[in-house]
């Protein structure tokens, strides 16, 4: 028996692979550019707030990129920038929430930037996304993630796929959708918790999870706009109290916000 534990140890150690520190490969020059004008020239796509790290990421595009359909590949000449923010904290280092539940941004650190351009991408082998090549900048345009470096950006963002066009959360740019962090979600026709309590002046904010579209609405007090995936619907509970909480579209999806002091 022991000389089996022997024999499996030293098979694992064999097994045990040697570590790498080479970067995966990567192009060498920058081909995307830090857009200096972006905030005067690209158009603001979608604030996601990140609760597990304070963060607020918001996503710009370039026109022709921003006027592109999420279920479309994007075209050439196509920029999308990601700015990414640490949070304003409270006394107790929690995250603190403006008037409409959303993160309060503090200090811009990084822009992410990728192009797409044809035949870009070749240089990171088989982590190619398409013809997208990826560069990360500091504020003040000096370069934060070198292309050399960027294999890792390459090989995080195949998570997304090349039928989204290695971009991320595509379903929510240019819908009414809101990257707040919700209280609760629609999924497959039921609000997902059931009955909620709260706070007095808290935020709820709804996110539609499911594939069909859904119409949140409190009898007297409130109604939401038609939501497709991916949308998110806010609002501020002032008042001390029990909502019902319905669907508009199917009337067996029934839920409830309490309000307390
Ligand atoms: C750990 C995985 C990971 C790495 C590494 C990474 N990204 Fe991302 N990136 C994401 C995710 C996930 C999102 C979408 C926002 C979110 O969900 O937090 C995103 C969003 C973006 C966006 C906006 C929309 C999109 O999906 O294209 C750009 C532009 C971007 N990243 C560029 C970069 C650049 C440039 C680098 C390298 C310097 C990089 N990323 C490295 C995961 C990653
Ligand atoms: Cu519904």
């Amino acid at each position: 028996m022991s000389r089996h534990i022997a024999a499996l140890a030293a098979g694992l150690l064999l097994l045990t692979p040697t570590i790498h520190s080479q970067p995966p490969p990567a192009p060498t020059l920058d081909r995307v550019g830090f857009p200096a004008n972006y905030q005067a020239t690209f158009k603001k796509l979608l604030t996601f707030d990140r609760p597990d790290n304070g963060q607020i990421r918001v996503v710009w595009a370039n026109p022709v990129a921003a006027d592109t359909p999420a279920w479309l590949p994007y075209p050439y000449g196509s920029v999308l920038l990601f700015e990414s923010w640490t949070s304003k904290r409270d006394a107790q280092n929690n995250i603190l929430l403006d008037e409409n539940g959303r993160f309060v941004p503090d200090t811009l650190t990084t822009l992410f930037v990728k192009r797409k351009e044809p035949g870009f991408g070749e240089a990171y082998l088989h982590n190619r996304n398409g013809e997208w090549e990826y560069t990360g900048y500091r504020p003040d345009g000096t370069t934060q993630t070198a292309p050399a470096a960027s294999g890792n950006c390459a090989i995080c963002h195949l998570d997304a796929g090349a039928q989204n066009d290695f971009t991320f959360r595509r379903e929510r740019f240019g819908i009414d959708a809101s990257g707040a962090v919700p209280l609760a979600t629609l999924s497959h026709y039921r609000f997902i918790p059931g009955d909620l309590t709260v706070r007095k002046g808290t935020v709820v904010t709804w996110y539609n999870d499911d594939q069909v579209q859904h119409q949140i609405f409190s009898p007297g007090a409130f109604n939401s706009s038609h939501m497709t995936n991916g949308a998110s619907f806010s609002r501020k509970f002032d008042t001390v109290g029990s909502f019902e909480i319905r669907c508009s579209l199917h009337a067996g999806m029934r839920a409830r916000v309490t309000v307390r002091e």
